[in-house]
């Protein structure tokens, strides 16, 4: 068993202190092009921009706007230190940047304090919102929203009560106007062997009809577990106090045998269509499953039962640390991108370069997939795969492209974005790699991690900005020094088409 941190974080972010930059691309001709830089700042030791995702309040809207994660921000919560915090980021930010740091407001998600209880006639925190990673994770879904907190505790159901880092989620609508809290692993089965340590929220998903994937990758000594809840059931019927309360409809991944523990299912979750009919699958990395060779579980998001994996090349490389769900040939059938950034190159002779790896599953028919197509990084403790963002069409060709981030690869290990371009022949010609985004605009601040998150805007597609495609991209910095030198920008990066 591991300390919770180094299972929050997989043993490989803990170490990490984060720099945020964001760029928001808006794209066309064949090429990204990067022009004036806007810049939204975050509180200083925040780790502003961990999460990010676009907004807009309708699809009708044409303000699009910025969520960003801050996990370690203060809030208003009276009493509660480092709670975490999401913020709004109007786009375009104030273009005056000693006024930026007031670009971004926090979101009342939750403006309370610990709820307390009565024991035995004295009264004690029922839960523990200090430093509980909230907006560790953001996700949009037409207007709705949802943030989470990963390392949020609380008392557990037992008489002596214990700390148990459930995690929970907070879910909004109507623009903010309504709130309540999805804490799926707040159970009746506390400890290591129930939910106790489940860590809800540490990914998270919606389907296209906006059902609320969540996944909690310590259930069950840290097995994992991955639920699905309706938005409209979470808010009918929410009430603060009902503690234990079981969303109608919610269904939940359950134990497996002991072998499975320590295999952390639900790292990372994504949606698809893959059985040729129009109830999507959910897909689940579980990185270090199948005797940590790592694999990636297509679930059916009926009964969430495993329907077929696509198991990891190499043992510890952490296959399924990230993944995404794009059309990339243009044939109707959604393919599945697998990233594992530990991946290591073994040439003859020479040392084994941990370079990171991402695996291209092309869908051929329902549930029949090709052998992967690689992509595989260049740069030694790159982290080449550690995310990987759906982009829509990007140069307007009719296929679908991607980009993928190696963010400690590239000068001074300082991060950089790899955009692919999907085609009709991939599995003769691969995946076209287009463009290198480097983040060497940061290396006059001594920053790196350029790339460690990636988003795409989906839902530019359908709405007031035809031609307009989107790319979010930030970065963490002085990942390796150990430093808590943290820098707390997000960088917004312009392009234009004309
Ligand atoms: C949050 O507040 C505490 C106590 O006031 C302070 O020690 C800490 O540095 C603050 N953290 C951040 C990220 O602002
Ligand atoms: C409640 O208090 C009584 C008397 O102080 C004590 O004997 C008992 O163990 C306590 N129970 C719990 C659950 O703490
Ligand atoms: C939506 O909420 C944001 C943040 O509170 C606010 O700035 C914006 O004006 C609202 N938009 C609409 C259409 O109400
Ligand atoms: C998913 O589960 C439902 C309900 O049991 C079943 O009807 C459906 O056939 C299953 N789909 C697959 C692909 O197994
Ligand atoms: C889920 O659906 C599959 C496929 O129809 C079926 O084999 C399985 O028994 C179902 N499981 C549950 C728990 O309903
Ligand atoms: C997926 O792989 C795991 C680990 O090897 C295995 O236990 C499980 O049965 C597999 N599931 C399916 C549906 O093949
Ligand atoms: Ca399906
Ligand atoms: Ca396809
Ligand atoms: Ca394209």
């Amino acid at each position: 068993m591991c300390a919770y941190r180094m299972c929050a974080f997989g043993g490989m972010m803990c170490r990490v202190v984060l720099v945020l930059w964001l760029v928001l691309s808006v794209v066309s001709g064949f090429n990204l092009h990067a022009e004036r830089p806007a810049v939204y700042r975050g509180p200083e030791g925040s780790y502003f921009g961990y999460s990010v995702d676009f907004y807009r309040p309708t699809p009708e809207s044409s303000t699009l706007s910025v969520l960003v994660g801050a996990p370690k921000a203060n809030t208003s919560q009276p009493g509660i230190i480092e709670g975490g915090a999401v913020y709004y980021c109007p786009y375009p930010p104030n273009p005056d940047p000693t006024k930026q740091p007031y670009s971004c407001t926090q979101i009342p998600f939750d403006n309370a304090n610990n709820r307390m209880i009565k024991v035995n006639g004295t009264r004690e925190p029922l839960e523990f919102k200090s430093h509980q990673w909230f907006g560790a994770s953001v996700r949009t879904h037409k207007g709705k929203v949802v943030a989470c907190a990963p390392l949020y505790h609380w008392r557990t159901v037992k008489v002596d009560g214990e700390k148990d880092p459930v995690g929970t989620c907070f879910v909004a609508v109507q623009n903010f106007s309504a709130y309540a809290e999805y804490s799926p692993c707040r159970t009746n089965d506390p400890d290591p062997e129930g939910q106790g340590f489940c860590q809800a929220g540490f990914s998270v998903d919606f389907t296209k009809e906006g059902t609320l994937v969540v996944g909690g990758p310590g259930s069950f000594y840290w097995q994992g577990q991955v639920m699905t809840a309706g938005v409209a059931e979470i808010l009918n019927g929410y009430s603060l106090k009902a503690v234990l309360r079981r969303v109608p409809g919610e269904k939940h991944t359950h134990a497996a045998a002991d072998t499975h523990d320590d295999s952390y299912l639900g790292y990372s979750v994504a949606v698809g269509e893959f059985t040729g009919d129009s109830e999507q699958e959910l897909i689940a990395g579980v990185p270090r499953g199948a005797q940590n060779f790592g694999y990636v579980a297509v679930i059916n998001s009926t009964n969430l039962t495993f329907i077929m994996n696509f198991t990891g090349e190499q043992m510890a490389s952490y296959f399924g640390y990230s993944v995404a769900v794009t059309d990339l040939n243009g044939d109707g059938y959604d393919d599945v991108l697998v990233g594992a950034p530990l991946y290591m190159e073994r040439e003859r002779e020479s040392k084994p370069k941990e370079v990171g790896r991402v695996y291209l599953y092309l869908q051929h028919s329902p549930l029949t997939f090709s052998e992967p197509l690689l992509l595989t990084g260049t740069h030694t403790f790159g982290r080449f795969g550690t995310a990987i963002a759906p982009l829509g069409d990007l140069n307007q060709d009719g296929y679908n492209d991607v980009a993928v981030g190696c963010p400690f690869g590239g000068e001074d290990r300082s991060g950089l974005v790899l955009i692919y371009n999907g085609q009709k022949d991939l599995t003769a010609r691969g995946l076209t790699l287009s463009q290198e985004l480097y983040g060497a605009w940061t290396s006059s601040s001594g920053l790196s991690g350029y790339g460690f998150t990636l988003r795409g805007d989906r839902d530019l597609d359908n709405n007031h900005y035809p031609d307009e495609h989107a790319t979010l991209q930030q970065s963490e910095g002085k990942a390796f020094s150990g430093s808590l030198n943290v820098c707390v920008s997000v960088c917004i990066y312009m392009f234009s088409q004309w």
